[in-house]
């Protein structure tokens, strides 16, 4: 295992800025740890309040409604939330005086006392990490899942640090995570691919992807990497990183590495003693949906048997892993129709990805609050594989106006204009036996939802409602 450098000893002055998932664990680890804790949060809405009191009872000065620099700059450590972004006026203040800032996980891992994991990636990142983790307790290593996934699928890494020690921690981390980082070493870092993302945050994809690769400065050579082959970008992002280099590929057979090879899901153990190719699974053991889904596999057994895992329960472990939640869901055959839920689509991209990785033909519930991306170009991802689009909620005018006007009559548009239920009900009536229903809206979700989960489980649950 890396070294773990800076525990910190009692009495250390912590101050933790944001009152979020994040930040109330990180302030409960630092209490534990017997840290004197500032929290300070510019909110003072309910969640934040209840938390507040909860921490104030266990020790710490909670200051919310607004922050004090002053406060905050006499602190020995200062723990900054992912959600706030470089240039909000606190960091813009503390950056002024001189005074730096770590990341939540960073803070975690001073503490974290097992063996690191740390996975990141544009894409792909929480199937990636969930996958590894079911495979390793699969084959009866003891792993614990957290970090950025959130989502009710894991805690944040302050809350695993806080616990007894176990065979290996498996931690999602953004880039917004991976930006504050300093001492903290992966035994094992995962990179799935580099894209584009979070533009409203960064000026540039490059700043976004020297977030990323900030991973690679914090290995040793201990560090075994698991790298995307098939993504240049990744593996020039990675060159000089000392430790085990890994490919995963789903074009060429990689050794070391992990491949696909026909339906076969093959491994070649990395090690100073050269190890025959193994088939491990198979894509039938795979109940995920899509290629790039096969890619997040090779990725998942390449970590989990660089953690332990033996390679011989890897298939069973495979075909018990259920697909996460409104990410390219099956949820139910109706009439002979496959329904697929991935609300989790909000955006153009991710739709378009959702398209590509389906076999047509595909009926496509797109719709909700308009975020303003230009829906023509999901067209050329529909060629040859969409059937119809039904075009609905708030944004339903102006994608039905798009796609109709780039794909002219080869895709049938339907505008609805009612319940979400009624554009479900349209989409049913256009599929055929033998085709797909896929929810990917490629918008967000309130004008009908509280969230993405909401109307996700709403296609979910009519889909259950109608299955004969
Ligand atoms: N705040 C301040 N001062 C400011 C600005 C904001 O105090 O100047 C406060 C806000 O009022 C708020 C808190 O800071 O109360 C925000 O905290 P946060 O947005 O960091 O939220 P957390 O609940 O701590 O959630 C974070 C991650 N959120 C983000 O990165 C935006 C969660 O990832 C993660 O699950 C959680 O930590 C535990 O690690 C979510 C996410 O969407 C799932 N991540 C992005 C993604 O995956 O694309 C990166």
């Amino acid at each position: 295992m890396s070294v773990r450098r800076h525990p910190r000893a009692p009495g250390e002055r912590v101050a933790v800025i944001g009152l979020g998932a994040s930040g109330d664990a990180a302030a409960r680890l630092a209490l534990k740890k017997g840290a004197r804790v500032h929290v300070t949060d510019t909110s003072s809405d309910d969640p934040v309040a209840a938390r507040g009191a909860v921490l104030r009872d266990l020790g710490a000065d909670v200051r919310l409604g607004g922050h004090s620099v002053e406060t905050i700059a006499a602190a020995d450590t200062v723990v900054v939330s992912p959600g706030i972004p470089p240039h909000a006026p606190v960091l813009a203040a503390l950056r002024a005086r001189g005074v730096g800032w770590v990341s939540e996980p960073e803070f975690a891992s001073r503490f974290i006392q097992s063996p690191l994991t740390i996975v990141t990636g544009t894409n792909g990142k929480t199937t990636t990490a969930a996958l590894s983790a079911h495979l390793m307790c699969e084959a009866g290593v003891n792993a614990a899942l957290g970090g950025n996934i959130g989502g009710g699928m894991g805690p944040p890494a302050s809350t695993l640090a806080a616990e007894p020690p176990r065979d290996r921690i498996v931690l999602e981390m953004s880039s917004f995570q991976l930006a504050d980082i300093r001492d903290l070493t992966p035994d094992v870092g995962v990179l799935t691919n580099l894209g584009v993302d979070h533009m409203d945050r960064y000026a540039t994809v490059a700043d976004y992807h020297r977030d990323k690769g900030r991973l690679f400065e914090a290995g040793d050579d201990n560090t075994t990497w698991v790298l995307n082959g098939d993504d240049p970008a990744v593996l020039e992002m990675a060159e000089g990183a000392p430790g085990t280099h890994l490919p995963f590929s789903l074009d060429n057979p990689v050794s070391p590495g992990a491949y696909l090879s026909g339906a076969d899901f093959v491994l070649v153990p990395g090690g100073p003693d050269p190890a025959a190719p193994a088939t491990v699974a198979g894509t039938s053991d795979l109940k995920l949906l899509g290629r790039h889904n096969r890619a997040n596999a090779l990725a998942a057994l390449l970590a989990a048997a660089a953690s332990g895992a033996d390679p011989g329960s890897m298939a069973s472990a495979m075909r018990s892993f259920a697909p996460l939640p409104h990410r390219l869901e099956p949820v139910g055959t109706v009439d002979g129709v496959l329904w697929v839920n991935d609300s989790k689509a909000t955006n153009v991209a991710a739709v378009a990805s959702a398209l590509r990785s389906l076999d047509g033909p595909i009926v496509l519930l797109l719709g909700g609050t308009d975020k303003g991306e230009d829906f023509r170009g999901l067209v050329p991802a529909m060629e040859g594989r969409t059937r119809a689009v039904v075009a609905y909620g708030a944004a339903g005018g102006r994608a039905e106006a798009e796609v109709a006007g780039a794909a002219g009559p080869r895709i049938a548009v339907r505008r609805v204009d009612g319940a979400f239920r009624d554009a479900v009900a349209a989409g049913r009536a256009l599929a055929r036996p033998g085709d797909t229903l896929l929810l990917a809206p490629a918008c967000s979700s309130f004008d009908m939802f509280e969230n993405y989960q909401a109307r996700g489980d709403m296609f979910r649950s009519l889909a259950g409602g109608v299955a004969g």
